[in-house]
């Protein structure tokens, strides 16, 4: 692997977002001293030294955001993925020990390259890029994420989606004897394992889609969908499927795991849409994790610009 695991850092080193911009200082001062290569090897938990710090301090890219970046603590401690459990406190305490080397990743349908691939070799020569994107739950609270990883449009076209194919799937690996929640007699009723998301193939080829391997330079954690999930950042955050073994391309809109659990609820498109409110509550405001008051949600999570073209004729209250 390119990058180091979360999991292996012990946690003393791994260092609160506030402490960065004294270690930048640090690193800084002691890259003069000492020359680039010594620093690097100084830098625990980092891919490289152009990963060290936070986005904040590199050139922002188009699609990033310059809003305060989450803490990395929160990121990694309050999180939605309910097969390790249904409180936001779970997935860190139950994730612990998920296996997600080896792994393989199973193309499927209509595709010109199926096959069951290696982590690395479907990955093999992407360049790792930093994107910070805000990400909107459907439960009314945001963060601000810095991500590390590749466009998902890169991966399609490594793929070659047949002319037919017009849509694609994603599924999580099914193991319940690694995930807890996946076993029917302690979460049953609820989703239908393994979860499944899909992206209308125009969707999945928009340069915001990406798919993540990292979270502040260092590789994704288990309860954040280690090794590799999806993040499109004007859909809510339930679209990001997690944990991702199996791609496939169809010409049938995919029945994802939020639909078929609750259908009036939760549709296919899953926009950040602040007009169409969720049956049991508002989606009008959102709270930033670490913040008191609200804001006010933005369409498409404040992305209109880049993805409103999309769904131009298409009408956003029957297709929510
Ligand atoms: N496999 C899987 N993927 C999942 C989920 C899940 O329960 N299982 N939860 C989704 C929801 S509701 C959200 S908000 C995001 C949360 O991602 P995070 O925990 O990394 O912030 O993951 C999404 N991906
Ligand atoms: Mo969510």
């Amino acid at each position: 692997m390119l990058i180091q695991r979360a999991s292996d850092i012990p946690s003393s080193e791994i260092t609160p977002e506030r402490l960065y911009s004294n270690r930048r200082e640090f690193i800084k001062t002691a890259s003069s001293a000492l020359g680039t290569a010594a620093v690097i090897s100084i830098l625990p938990g980092c891919m490289n030294s152009s990963a060290s710090g936070t986005a904040q301090n590199k050139a922002r890219g188009p699609y990033d955001t310059d809003e305060k970046q989450t803490p990395y603590e929160d990121i990694i401690s309050y999180n939605n993925y309910y097969e390790f459990g249904i409180d936001k406190s779970d997935p860190i305490k139950y994730s612990k020990n998920f296996k997600t080397k080896p792994w393989t990743v199973s193309v499927e349908g209509m595709v010109k390259k199926p096959a069951t691939y290696a982590l690395e070799d479907l990955t093999k020569g992407f360049a790792m890029e930093d994107r910070v994107y805000r990400m909107r739950c459907v439960e009314a609270w945001s963060m601000v994420i810095p991500w590390m990883g590749f466009p998902l449009a890169e991966l399609v076209k490594r793929l070659e989606p047949t002319p037919s194919a017009k849509y694609v799937e994603f599924k999580t690996i099914l193991d319940p004897s690694q995930m807890p929640g996946q076993k029917p007699s302690i979460f049953g009723g609820g989703l239908h394992w393994p979860y499944t998301e899909g992206l209308r193939l125009d969707e999945a080829m928009n340069p915001l889609a990406f798919i993540a391997m990292g979270i502040y330079g260092k590789s994704l954690p288990n309860q954040d969908g280690a090794p590799l999930r999806l993040v499109t950042p004007w859909k809510y955050g339930f679209k990001g499927v997690k944990a991702i073994v199996k791609i496939r391309f169809t010409d049938k809109q995919p029945l994802t795991a939020w639909m078929e659990a609750s259908p009036q609820e939760y549709g296919f498109y899953a926009n950040v849409n602040p007009q169409v409110d969720h049956p049991r509550w508002s989606q009008a405001s959102e709270r930033r994790i670490g913040e008191f008051y609200k804001r006010r949600t933005l369409m498409f999570n404040g992305y209109a610009e880049q993805v409103a073209q999309l769904y131009s004729g298409l009408d956003l209250r029957k297709n929510f």
